[in-house]
């Protein structure tokens, strides 16, 4: 496959910093884990506070960044939509307390001035790869990362087309995230693909993280999905985690419990796979 974009394979791998946590950095993985969505201001908090309590003081282990969807992209118009700014503060505000940087979702040009000074990274969803007025917007307007998801149909060079967009509008912490394509696995939400994480190693010199809760769809499969991303040389994963996930307003058959996630991290570690 002939490579039309050029930015993406030039030049020196680029680590970024999302709030002081390096992504990027050989045999250094990071994870990004929290809520599919900010439900309240309790339960970002709880899962914040969780993190810095059991993980990064527990378990010793500091590379991780808290996630949580503030507008969620929803099949269903009748789905929970998420709570908006409202969410965005709440997050900041459990980052804060708990000493995490914090990452969310950015899916409309206009949220992206506001979300400058409110999160460390953000990240474009799948169903938003190729939205150019959004990824023109925040190579202008924001200032922190962009991590760009893989839409579950698109070609490799069609994603990596979509984040020399970024590249060439002037945003250099861009980062890639695998999410799983549309596949023939029906015991799946979607199909992981691992052989991406190589190939994208080869092609670019972005960092790749993995998000290992959307191709898994059900969270028995999310342990194995961690271990073959981490194996395959991922920088990092993504996990979807929550308090109470049987209550979860979206994604709650994926979503991994805290004390589930700490046992999960626990044996990444053992495996040395962080
Ligand atoms: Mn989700």
């Amino acid at each position: 496959m002939p490579g039309k974009c050029r930015l993406v394979r030039q030049g020196p791998r680029r680590p970024i910093s999302i709030g002081g946590v390096m992504v990027g950095e050989q045999g250094k993985p990071v994870v990004i884990a929290g809520p599919c969505s900010v439900e309240d201001r309790e339960m970002i908090r709880e899962t914040a506070d969780y993190i810095a309590r059991e993980i990064v003081d527990g378990l010793g282990f500091k590379r991780i960044i808290l996630r949580g969807g503030c507008w969620k992209p929803r099949t269903s118009p009748y789905s929970f939509q998420g709570h908006g700014w409202r969410a965005v503060e709440w997050l900041r505000e459990a980052g804060d307390r708990a000493g995490l940087p914090v990452i969310t979702e950015v899916m409309d040009p206009r949220h992206v001035a506001g979300l400058a000074g409110m999160v460390d990274a953000v990240w474009v969803g799948a169903r938003n790869m190729q939205n150019t007025p959004l990824l023109l917007e925040l190579a202008s307007g924001f200032p922190g990362p962009v991590l760009l998801k893989r839409h579950f149909g698109a070609l490799i060079e069609e994603w990596l087309c979509a984040a020399e967009y970024l590249l060439a509008n002037g945003k250099e912490d861009v980062a890639l995230i695998e999410r799983g394509t549309r596949g023939i696995n029906e015991y799946a939400r979607f199909t992981l693909d691992v052989t991406v994480i190589p190939i994208v190693k080869q092609e670019a010199r972005l960092p790749l993280v993995v998000d290992v809760s959307h191709p898994a769809g059900k969270r028995s499969l999310v342990p194995a999905l961690a271990r073959a991303a981490l194996a395959a040389g991922a920088d990092g994963i993504m996990v979807e985690v929550h308090p109470e996930p049987g209550r979860a307003l979206s994604d709650k058959d994926q979503q991994l419990g805290l004390e589930e996630f700490r046992r999960l991290l626990e044996s990444l570690m053992e495996m040395k796979l962080l």
